[in-house]
Formats: structure tokens, C-alpha cells, sequence
């Protein structure tokens, strides 16, 4: 489903009803309903994946859990908001703030986490 960002799609009444927080991305699994990023892929790991994708032993399980956090830390506040104010104008968000955010996930520390590889 299109979800048109740019006319406010996403804070209809239709699209709260999927997500609440107005916010893409939002999976239908055939009728299961599943909004965020990281919720979607520890589905779709769960339903279609194999232990390779979502390990369930207390390391692997913690591996992965630590990239999602990433993904929902550094990355959303650095990269992906700096993208939104770039390509939306964002309004109330602070470029510099960004910029600083986007530069430290992309230095030498990834190289610390398990799985990485370039
Ligand atoms: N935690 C959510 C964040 C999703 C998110 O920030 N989506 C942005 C687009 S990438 C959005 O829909 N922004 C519109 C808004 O927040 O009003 C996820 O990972 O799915």
C-alpha cells in the first residue's frame, strides 16, 4: 500500500488505525498487521527466517538485538533524521544535531560489533 508522506497520509484516520504513532513503515502479512521497522523484522525472522536469522541461544539473540538497537538509536537520530529534515523540511529539527549523529555511526566502532562486516 502507497502511503503518500508529502500529503500527510500517514496521520489519517485509515493509516492510525495500522500504526497509532503515524508512522511508516507498516507490514500486512496477509491480514497480520505488524507497524515498525524493527517489529517487522524480527516477524518476518520469526515467521519466514530460520534460526540463522533470529538466533533463539542468549548470544546470538543479544547479537542481534544489539543491531536493532543501533538501528533505533544512532542511526534513526543521526542518518535517517538527517534525511528527513533534507528531503522534508522537517520543521523543529536541528540539522547541526544530525549532522554530529551522522558522522559517529559511520567511524571505527561499528568494526566492535558482532557481525560486521564491509
Ligand atoms: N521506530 C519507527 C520509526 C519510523 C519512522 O520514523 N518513520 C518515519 C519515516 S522513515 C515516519 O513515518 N515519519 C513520519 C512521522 O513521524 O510523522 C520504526 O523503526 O519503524
Amino acid at each position: 500500500m502507497e502511503v503518500d508522506l508529502r500529503k500527510g497520509a500517514h496521520k489519517q484516520p485509515d493509516f492510525l488505525q495500522l500504526n497509532t504513532f503515524g508512522q511508516v513503515p507498516v507490514l500486512d502479512d496477509n491480514g497480520t498487521v505488524i507497524p515498525d521497522s524493527n517489529a517487522i523484522l524480527v516477524y518476518l525472522a520469526r515467521r519466514y527466517g530460520g534460526e540463522s536469522w533470529l538466533p533463539g541461544d542468549p548470544v546470538g539473540a543479544a547479537a542481534v538485538q544489539r543491531w536493532l538497537s543501533v538501528a533505533a538509536g544512532p542511526i534513526a537520530f543521526g542518518p535517517a533524521r538527517a534525511r528527513l529534515i533534507m528531503v522534508f523540511a522537517a520543521n523543529g529539527l536541528r540539522i547541526e544535531a544530525s549532522e554530529r549523529q551522522f558522522h559517529w555511526p559511520l567511524g571505527p566502532w561499528p568494526e566492535a560489533l558482532p557481525g560486521f562486516e564491509l
